[in-house]
């Protein structure tokens, strides 16, 4: 673990600079950039779960709950964030922060109280039941109080792929930012032309990329229905801009998709959020996230775990804010003469646990689970606390561990999940203990006062939980040697690739191919081995829909050699044909390959996968216990495969993929036979027609071949 974090911090440090170097002291003149030392920490409180949607029951005629529906609906609002108060008591003067959120009817889990409508970041947690369908309709109410669609948070890049209502011309947008004819930040692309200080004009044709604001939800991690996923082409605009594959399971307003999920997998921590091309990493920054936790009621696990008040969702996410309390996002891209807005990471100044800044969280003399999600767009986490007392992790991504994992530190990146048990029973009352991050970057001093901590634990009086006695195997499905699934019948590789611009990278390919590659196909129920090659400087997180997969093996790899043979097969990134594999990647392995540690071991939906090295993942595309999807997997859209650092993903780190039945496999071939077949034998039925229809003349033809052999001599008549 230990090497893979320095390969990891080795890898993050280029990735850095913007997460420390924006700390600039208050302008008196414009809106600066909030100093996070200027930010009390352990003001703000988490005083229990967050809140959770409720839910319409349907029922059957025996009164037996077969659905849940729910209405979702996608606002702009204004949430205290920050500290009002510091330590003392005093006003810090912080305001309220503009974000976006997700609201509806919620309750608060621990007393049962309706709390009517909650709109929040991150949005109320959604509690389904295994194996009775959830239906949502999210709705996109993006809009002012007149109606009028509002703007985005943050500058939309119009040069990248994206979800783009309006239609503006992408390779017009990449020629004028080559030229340095795109506006600044604001305005951006909002409509209006715009005079730049050399007298020119930027936006010319007066595009409007920042409105209307297009949207769509995925499940992250769920295992549901193409058309159900939010795939980053289903979005839709507050007035009814659909994109290409916008679809809803029932019909509603235009501004509003209906998704089912059947939530027929592992109990375990979901996480919805905003998933619209070329928009994810604003639309999640903005705010658009939220916890999805299946329950499942015959878990005899979860009986035996701290629950209700002991039982807390903590959704960890880096941000940077200006001095007035509104978010802070860059709004100058890292190579600007290629893209004017979108940077290559970012990395927020301060932490914010469950939407508050730095907060601190009571706790009784007991035992609490936490569902941990890192949030955040970039940031990983390497989290322990500040006593270093020892902490368990049951959960990964997918469901409960093969077995409980202690631990006294936890790496976590983006969009993974990690429930942990903490025993805070031994701890004298009054005591208080930092869960910190030593995953630090850049300046080290700096950010082990800023984004080295994450929130503060006080242990406090009253009567708390007393641990149990887990089963020493946790998980069922994952009995028998790691990894469980069976060996693969196909093995596909994926090179992580980047271009290069003048400060950094720029746009980065899966298999040097973008994103209107064709789709990967795979064949429903197989399994397959996904070998990620990661030559570049950068950790990638790999992440899959509709799936939940096991971590073979991690093995470092000669990246130079690697990528000579690459690109002489294949020519410089984006490929304009199929990816051509290295015949073998033995000659460029190097040391023996790495088991995933214990806390690994489990199903997982996203993968760390590391600079310098080959991170392979068994898929098998079926549920975790091998049998079928509860749904065709091979209808609808379909679904995407990308980095998970969002900033990457929406620069073309992103693949689509299919799944197919194994009688389409084979399909072209049987229909080329087909077609070869009915071919030979129109032919012999013509030659058949031919020789009966002309057979006089063909024994003309015969007789005077013989006449003519006759009158020539043979060689030995003449002899
Ligand atoms: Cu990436």
């Amino acid at each position: 673990m230990k090497r893979l974090f320095s390969l990891l911090l080795f890898a993050s440090l280029s990735l850095a600079l913007v997460s420390t170097t924006f700390v600039s002291p208050v302008s008196s003149q414009t809106i600066g950039l909030l100093n996070p030392l200027s930010i009390p920490k352990w003001v703000n409180q988490l005083t229990g779960p967050l809140p959770v949607f409720l839910p319409t029951n349907v029922t059957d005629a025996n009164g037996k709950v077969i659905r849940q529906d729910y209405v979702v609906n996608i606002t702009q609002f204004y949430q205290q964030i920050l500290p009002t108060v510091d330590s003392s008591g005093k006003p810090t003067g912080f305001g309220e922060t503009k974000v976006w959120g997700y609201g509806g009817i919620a309750y608060d889990p621990v007393t049962g109280q309706n709390l009517g409508y909650v709109e929040s970041t991150p949005g109320p947690t959604f509690e389904a039941i295994r194996n009775i369908p959830s239906q949502v309709e999210w709705v996109n109410d993006l809009v002012d109080s007149s109606g009028k669609p509002l703007p985005e948070l943050f500058p939309v890049d119009p040069t990248i792929m994206w979800a783009n209502p309006d239609n503006i011309n992408m390779t017009e947008a990449q020629i004028q930012a080559g030229e340095g004819l795109a506006p600044p930040y604001p305005p951006g692309y909002n409509g209006s032309s715009y005079t730049l200080p050399n007298g020119q004009i930027a936006n010319p044709d007066q595009w409007n990329a920042q409105s209307p604001v297009p949207i769509v939800t995925h499940l992250h991690g769920g295992e549901d229905p193409s058309a159900d996923d939010g795939g980053p082409d289903a979005w839709y605009t507050p007035n009814g801009i659909h994109g290409s594959t916008y679809n809803t399971a029932v019909p509603t307003a235009p501004n509003a998709a209906v998704y089912q999920y059947p939530n027929s997998q592992e109990p375990t921590t979901l996480w919805y959020h905003d998933h619209a091309l070329g928009l994810t990493r604003l639309h999640v920054y903005a705010g658009l996230s939220g916890l999805y936790i299946i329950k499942d009621p015959s878990d005899q696990v979860a009986a035996e775990l701290p629950s209700t008040q002991f039982d807390i969702p903590v959704v960890i996410q880096d941000r940077s804010f200006y001095t007035d309390g509104s978010l802070y996002y860059p709004t100058e891209g890292s190579n600007p003469q290629i893209s004017p807005y979108v940077t290559d990471t970012f990395l927020g100044n301060t932490n914010m646990v469950d939407g508050k800044v730095w907060p601190n969280m009571n706790v009784k003399q007991g035992e609490y689970y936490f569902n941990i999600l890192d949030g955040s767009n970039d940031r990983y986490y390497n989290l322990s606390f500040s006593n270093g007392m020892p902490f368990t992790q049951i959960g990964s991504d997918g469901g409960y561990l093969k077995a409980p994992a202690p631990l006294t530190s936890l790496l976590i990146g983006p969009a993974e999940r990690a429930d942990i048990l903490v025993n805070f029973s031994n701890l004298t009352l009054g005591t208080k203990i930092i869960l910190q991050n030593t995953a630090l970057t850049g300046n080290i001093t700096l950010e082990d006062q800023t984004v080295g901590q994450v929130m503060q634990f006080t242990v406090t009086n009253g009567e708390g939980f007393a641990p149990k006695t887990l089963p020493s195997i946790l998980n069922p499905t994952l009995a028998g040697t790691w990894p469980t699934l069976p060996n693969p019948t196909k093995t596909l590789i994926f090179t992580l690739t980047e271009t290069s611009g003048s400060n950094g990278s720029m746009p980065m390919y899966l298999d040097g191919q973008t994103w209107t590659a064709p789709p990967v196909k795979v064949v429903v129920g197989t399994t397959e081995d996904w070998v990620f090659v990661n030559p570049t400087d950068s950790v990638h997180q790999m992440h899959l829909h509709l799936v939940q997969f096991q971590i073979v093996q991690r093995q470092a790899f000669n990246t130079t050699a690697y990528m000579a043979e690459w690109t002489t097969l294949n020519g410089k990134p984006p490929l304009d044909h199929p990816t051509i594999d290295v015949p073998s990647l033995d000659p460029y392995l190097i040391g023996p390959p790495i088991p995933p540690a214990p806390n690994e071991q489990g199903w997982k939906d996203t993968v760390q996968v590391y600079p310098g090295e080959i991170t392979t993942i068994r898929v098998r595309f079926a549920q975790q216990d091998g049998t079928p999807f509860p749904f065709d997997a091979t209808v609808g859209p379909g679904y995407v495969f990308h980095c998970h650092l969002l900033e990457h993903e929406d620069d073309d780190m992103m693949r689509a993929f299919i799944l197919i039945n194994p009688t389409q496999n084979i399909i072209p071939e049987v229909i080329l036979i087909t077609v070869i077949i009915l071919l030979v034998a129109a032919i012999l039925i013509l030659l058949m027609f031919r020789q009966g229809k002309l057979g006089n003349k063909k024994i003309e033809n015969t007789s005077n071949i013989k006449a003519h052999a006759e009158k020539t001599p043979r060689p030995e008549t003449a002899r």
